[in-house]
C-alpha cells in the first residue's frame, strides 16, 4: 500500500518539453487544471500529496517518476538519458532526503530514466531504452541486490519508457500493448491486453487497489474493471502532448 506521492506542478516552460507527440502546443492553463485533478485522483485513493513548486528551468520536470525511483529501503536518484533533463536530479534528491534514510545515485556513464523501471514486488524490471543505458541498468540491479532486491532488463524496441506499454495492477494482472504483448518475460502474468488504438492507457497506476487511468479510453476501461479495480479517469491530454503520460506523473510510495 502507497502512503504518500510526491508531485511537481508544470511550470510556464512545459510548452518546451520534450515531444515527440505530434499532438500540437500545449495549453499551459488546462494542463494546470488537469494536473489539480491528477492530485485529487491521488487523494480519493488516500494518499497525502507534496506538490513541489514549478521549477521553470527544466521544462520537463513535472514527470517527477523519471529522476528517481523508489524503492521499499531506498531511493536511488537515477541520471537522465535526455540531456535537458540531468539537471533535474538535484531537486528531487533534496526532497526525498526527507522521506528516505537511504539514498543511492546512478553515475555516469550509466543513464537511467525511472519511468523505464516497472516494480512488481521486489522484482524490478528495467527497460533498455534511448534513455535508460545498460550500464545504467547494472547500476540499479546491483544496488537493488545490495538491498535483497531484485532487477532484470527488458530491451525497447518502439516506445519510449517500458512504462509507456506497460502497467503492473497488482494480484499478477499486468496491462501490455505493442511490443510486451508477446514478450518471453511478461508471459507469466495475467495480461490485460489493450486495443493499439487505445495504447495511451497502458500507462495507468495501480493506487491502494484502485487504478487510475486517462480518460476517454473505453475499451481499456472495460477490460480493466472486469478485473475488479475500482477505477478514476483523469483527463491529461495536455501531458500526453509531451509524450507523458499518469505513472511519469507522481512518485508513489
Ligand atoms: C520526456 O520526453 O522526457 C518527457 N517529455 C516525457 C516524459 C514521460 N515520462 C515517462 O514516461 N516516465
Amino acid at each position: 500500500m502507497f502512503k504518500r506521492a510526491i508531485v511537481r506542478t508544470p511550470g510556464k516552460s512545459m510548452v518546451h518539453g520534450l515531444s515527440t507527440a505530434n499532438l500540437g502546443l500545449v495549453d499551459y492553463q488546462k494542463a494546470l487544471l488537469q494536473h489539480q485533478d491528477y492530485i485529487k485522483a491521488l487523494e480519493n485513493c488516500g494518499l497525502e500529496v507534496l506538490v513541489l513548486p514549478p521549477d521553470e528551468d527544466f521544462p520537463d520536470s513535472t514527470f517527477v517518476e523519471d529522476p528517481a525511483l523508489l524503492t521499499p529501503f531506498c531511493a536511488i536518484i537515477t541520471n537522465p538519458g535526455a540531456s535537458s533533463r540531468k539537471g533535474e536530479k538535484a531537486g528531487i534528491k533534496s526532497v526525498l532526503g526527507d522521506f528516505f534514510e537511504n539514498i543511492e545515485e546512478i553515475s555516469t556513464p550509466g543513464t537511467v530514466e525511472a519511468g523505464d523501471i516497472m516494480m512488481v514486488g521486489s522484482h524490478f524490471y528495467i527497460g533498455i531504452s534511448e534513455r535508460t543505458n545498460d550500464n545504467g541498468a547494472e547500476q540499479v540491479i546491483q544496488i537493488l541486490q545490495n538491498y535483497g532486491l531484485t532487477g532484470s532488463k527488458i530491451l525497447l524496441e518502439e516506445v519510449l519508457h517500458l512504462k509507456t506499454g506497460l502497467a503492473y495492477l497488482e494480484q499478477n494482472n499486468l496491462v501490455v500493448c505493442g511490443e510486451f504483448i508477446t514478450h518471453k518475460d511478461f508471459k507469466k502474468y495475467n495480461l490485460l491486453v489493450i486495443p493499439e488504438n487505445e495504447s495511451y492507457a497502458a500507462n495507468c497506476i495501480w493506487v491502494n487497489g484502485q487504478v487510475i487511468m486517462p480518460k476517454g479510453y473505453p475499451k481499456t476501461r472495460t477490460i480493466i474493471q472486469s478485473c475488479g479495480y475500482e477505477i478514476k479517469e483523469v483527463d491529461v491530454s495536455e501531458f500526453q502532448k509531451l509524450d507523458g503520460g499518469l505513472s511519469c506523473l507522481s512518485l508513489r510510495f
